[in-house]
C-alpha cells in the first residue's frame, strides 16, 4: 500500500558525498548505507522498482558517480536486467520491497540455478508491522526456498558492510545474494564507517557463451540442480566463520540467538545475556549454533516475523524457545520485547522502567489517511460511484478511494490485480458490469498483461487508468509515462492511449481528471456498452512542484451556501464546516481552508447551489 511517502527520507548529503579520505564516519539511513556499500564495492548497474521501505536505496545510488541506475516498470524486469549485467561480468544491484520479490520470483529462482559471472545483490526490504504493505511476509523463506544466502543487517553499518560482503560472497560461490533490511533498518539512521570505491573490472571479456550454465532447458537444469544443492552446503560451511556472524559471551544463564533489528532490542532489554548475532540468516551455521547452545542454560531466539531460526534450531535437536514468548505478528519494539520477557519469567517485574508522568496534553484528533486536497483521483471516484457498480481496485494513492466518505472500492489485493479480478468476475457471470481502477505506474507494472486478457478474451469491463503522470504513492518517482529517467534524462514517454488501442480496445477516451462532468458522461456511456472500454483520466499529481505553483484557493459564498454538505461528501480535507448556520435549514455552512485548497474545482462542480467560486472567478476577484 505504501502510504508512507518517501520524501521525508530524502538521501542525506553525506550518503552521496564520496570522500577523499580512505575512511570516514557519516550518519546514514540503512537504505543510504546499502547504496553506499554497493557504490564502494564497484557496482556499476542497478535497477529496481519503488516500494516502501526500499525506495531510497536506488534514489541514493543514482546520485553516485560512475554508475548507471534505473527504475524498471516492475521488479521482475529490474531483476532480469540486474542478472543480465551480472552475466556480462559487471557487479549489479536490484532493489525492491518484500512483495516485489513475489513479482520477481521467477527471475530470482532461475538466477539461483544459473549463478552469474559477477556479483549480484538483491536488496529486499521487509515491512514487519505492515506500515505500508498488504502483508508482512518474511523474505528469509524465499532465501531458503531458492537456496540463496540471505544477510540481515542490524544497523546502517551492517547494511553497508553486508552489501560489500554479499557481492564478494556472490562471486565466491556463484550465487545471487539477498540483503534484507526491515523498515526500522531501512529508515533508521546510525553512524557508518565508509570507505572509497573499489573499481572491479569486468570479470568476463565478452558475454558468456555457456549454454549448459545459462540456458535452463530441462536437460541443463537437471545438471545444475545438484550444483546448487552442493553450493548451499558449502556456503553453510562458510557461514561457520562468516565474520558478520558474531558471538558475544556474557552471562551463561541466558543465551539469545538474534538477527536484524531484534539484535538491538536484545542488547537493550537483556544487557547481561550472551548473544549469537547472526548476520547470515540463510544458510545457518550449525556448529556455531550448537556451540553457543552448549554454553548457556536457557536458549531463546529473538526474531521478528516467522520462527525461521527457531524452527531450524529445534530441528537440530536443541531445546529452544522463541515464538512461545515473543509475538509472531507485527513489528517488535523494546516495550513489546520487555513485556513478553517479563510475562515468560525471563525478567523480573522490576525490569519495567519507572513510568514517567506525562504532562497533561490535549488529545490529538485522529488523522486517518485521505486523498490529498486537489488529488485528481477524487473527482474520478465521485463519478464512478454514480454508476453503482462493483469496483475492483489496485495499489497506489487511489486505493484511498476505499475510505469514507467515498467508499468507492470493493477489492484490492496486490499491484495489477484489479483488472484481472474484474475480468474473472465478469466472465464468471457476475450480474453487474465491473469497473477496474488502476494508476499509471501500476498499469505499466502489471496492468498491461491483464488488459490484454480483457481485450483478447473480450470481457465488457470498464477500465479506468488514473494517470497522474507519476508514481505518487512512493514519493513521485518517474515511470514510463513520465518522460524522464531516474538519472534525470529526457526520454520517450509511453503513449498510454496508443498502447491501449494497439492491444485491441476499441473504446478509449482520455479526459481531464478535473473535469468531473465529462468523466461522468463517458462512464455512463461506457456502462451501456457490451465491450471492453478504457477511460484514461489524466491530470498531474497535485503535489508535483510545477503544480504547486498553480494553486488558486477557492472561496465559498456564504450567502449562497445552504450547508447541504454535498461538497463535504467528496472527502476533500480543505472543506470544513463553518460556525455560521444557514437559516432556515439549521445546517452549518461550509468554508474552504485557503492553506489546503489547491483550486481543483471539484467542490465547485458538485455544489448544487453554485456557492463555490471557480478559479477564474477567484482570479477575476483579485484583479478587480
Ligand atoms: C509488488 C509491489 N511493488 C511495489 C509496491 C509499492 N507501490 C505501491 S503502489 C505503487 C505505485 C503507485 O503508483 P500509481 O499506480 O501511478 O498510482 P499513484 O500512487 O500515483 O496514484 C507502488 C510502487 C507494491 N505495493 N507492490
Amino acid at each position: 500500500m505504501d502510504t508512507a511517502r518517501t520524501r521525508a527520507f530524502n538521501a542525506s548529503p553525506q550518503a552521496e558525498a564520496p570522500s577523499n579520505e580512505r575512511e570516514t564516519w557519516v550518519l546514514l539511513s540503512g537504505n543510504e548505507a546499502i547504496a553506499r556499500g554497493a557504490w564502494e564495492a564497484g557496482v556499476v548497474f542497478a535497477s529496481g522498482y519503488p516500494g516502501t521501505p526500499s525506495t531510497e536505496i536506488l534514489e541514493t545510488f543514482a546520485r553516485f558517480p560512475g554508475i548507471y541506475a534505473e527504475w524498471a516498470p516492475n521488479e521482475k524486469v529490474a531483476l532480469d536486467a540486474a542478472i543480465g549485467a551480472a552475466y556480462a561480468g559487471r557487479r549489479a544491484l536490484a532493489t525492491m520491497k518484500h512483495v516485489g520479490l513475489n513479482v520477481a520470483a521467477d527471475a530470482f529462482f532461475y538466477a539461483s540455478m544459473t549463478g552469474l559471472e559477477a556479483g549480484l545483490v538483491i536488496a529486499v526490504a521487509d515491512d514487519p508491522g505492515m506500515h505500508s504493505s498488504q502483508n508482512e511476509q518474511d523474505t528469509r523463506n524465499y532465501a531458503k526456498f531458492a537456496r540463496v544466502p540471505c544477510l540481515d543487517p542490524a544497523d546502517s553499518q551492517d547494511a553497508r558492510d553486508m552489501v560489500i560482503a554479499g557481492l564478494d560472497l556472490s562471486e565466491q560461490f556463484d550465487t545471487p545474494v539477498i540483503v534484507r533490511p526491515t523498515t526500522r533498518i531501512s529508515h533508521g539512521f546510525s553512524r557508518v564507517r565508509v570507505g572509497m570505491r573499489e573499481e572491479h573490472p569486468p570479470r568476463v571479456r565478452r558475454f558468456p557463451r555457456n549454454p549448459s550454465k545459462y540456458v535452463m532447458v530441462p536437460s541443463n537444469a537437471r545438471k545444475r540442480h545438484p550444483v546448487v544443492e552442493e553450493r548451499i552446503r558449502r556456503i553453510a560451511e562458510y557461514a561457520e566463520t562468516f565474520p558478520l556472524n558474531r558471538v558475544e559471551m556474557r552471562d551463561g544463564d541466558l543465551g539469545i540467538i538474534t538477527t536484524g533489528i531484534a539484535y538491538q532490542y536484545a542488547r537493550e532489554i537483556f544487557p547481561h545475556a550472551s548473544i549469537l548475532k547472526l548476520g547470515m540468516v540463510w544458510p545457518l551455521p550449525h556448529d556455531l549454533i550448537a556451540d553457543f547452545a552448549r554454553q548457556v542454560k536457557r536458549l531463546i531466539v529473538l526474531e521478528e516475523l516467522d520462527p525461521f531460526i527457531e524452527e531450524h534450531v529445534r530441528m537440530m535437536g536443541i531445546p529452544v524457545e522463541g515464538k512461545s514468548i515473543f509475538p509472531l505478528i507485527g513489528e517488535f519494539n523494546p516495550h513489546i520485547v520487555r513485556e513478553a520477557a517479563i510475562e515468560a519469567g525471563l525478567l523480573p517485574e522490576t525490569a519495567r522502567p519507572p513510568s514517567v508522568p506525562l504532562p497533561d496534553l490535549p488529545e490529538l484528533p485522529g488523522r486517518p489517511p485521505v486523498l490529498c486536497p486537489g488529488c485528481p483521483h477524487r473527482g474520478v471516484f465521485w463519478a464512478i460511484k454514480k454508476l453503482h457498480l462493483p469496483v475492483n481496485g489496485d495499489i497506489g494513492c487511489y486505493t484511498l478511494g476505499v475510505v469514507p466518505p467515498l467508499n468507492a472500492i470493493h477489492t484490492t489485493g496486490c499491484m495489477g490485480a484489479g483488472i484481472g479480478v474484474a475480468h474473472g468476475a465478469s466472465k464468471a457471470g457476475s450480474p453487474e458490469k465491473h469497473v477496474a481502477v488502476i494508476g499509471d505506474s501500476t498499469f505499466f507494472h502489471t496492468g498491461i498483461p491483464a488488459l490484454i486478457n480483457v481485450a483478447y478474451n473480450r470481457s465488457p469491463v470498464i477500465v479506468v487508468i488514473m494517470d497522474n503522470r507519476v508514481t505518487a504513492m512512493t514519493g513521485d518517482q518517474p515511470n514510463p509515462g513520465t518522460g524522464e529517467t531516474l538519472m534525470g534524462e529526457k526520454t520517450q514517454e509511453v503513449d498510454i492511449e496508443a498502447l491501449v488501442r494497439a492491444i485491441g480496445i476499441k473504446h478509449v477516451t482520455t479526459v481531464d481528471a478535473y473535469n468531473e462532468p465529462e468523466v461522468e458522461r463517458v462512464l455512463k456511456a461506457y456502462k451501456r456498452l457490451d465491450e471492453p472500454a478504457v477511460l484514461i483520466t489524466r491530470r498531474p499529481c497535485a503535489l508535483l512542484p510545477e503544480v504547486r505553483k498553480q494553486y488558486v484557493p477557492l472561496k465559498v459564498n456564504p450567502d449562497l451556501c445552504d450547508g447541504c454538505g454535498v461538497c463535504i461528501q467528496t472527502g476533500c480535507p480543505a472543506l470544513v464546516r463553518s460556525k455560521a448556520i444557514h437559516i432556515p435549514s439549521g445546517r452549518q455552512k461550509v468554508e474552504i481552508d485557503p492553506l489546503l485548497c489547491t483550486g481543483c474545482e471539484l467542490c465547485a462542480q458538485v455544489c448544487p447551489q453554485q456557492a463555490i467560486s471557480f478559479r477564474d472567478q477567484v482570479l477575476g476577484d483579485k484583479t478587480r
